[in-house]
């Protein structure tokens, strides 16, 4: 009996250290691209002489990222509606004055 609890706790004690293990591994993770994508923004608006928005969707707004070149799904200012707020730039269908807005961005 006494084995079997034995066992049995050595099985959850190993599976509550890999869980707290691939939890650490996300929060680095995210935390590394978050650093990397602030570090960029900064660089590109202070550094560039033209600046260009990110708009994958092509909805003509921008969720605020930017570039100092013009690579694929950036634009200037001038080509878009708003340079900031859309909080779901992969769907065209969401931006600020969408219908879908409240429901996706909240
Ligand atoms: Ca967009």
């Amino acid at each position: 009996m006494n084995g079997t609890i034995r066992v049995i706790s050595k099985i959850v004690i190993s599976i509550l250290t890999a869980t707290v293990y691939i939890i650490s591994l996300f929060f680095i993770f995210s935390f590394s691209l978050l650093c990397r994508y602030i570090g960029e923004g900064e660089k590109s608006v202070e550094n560039c002489q033209n600046v260009y928005y990110k708009d994958f969707d092509r909805d003509k707004y921008s969720d605020g990222v930017t570039s100092c070149s013009p690579e694929p799904g950036f634009f200037p200012a001038s080509e878009l509606i708003s340079t900031f707020g859309d909080c779901d730039d992969s769907d065209p269908m969401v931006h600020p004055g969408s219908a879908t807005e409240d429901i996706v961005c909240k």
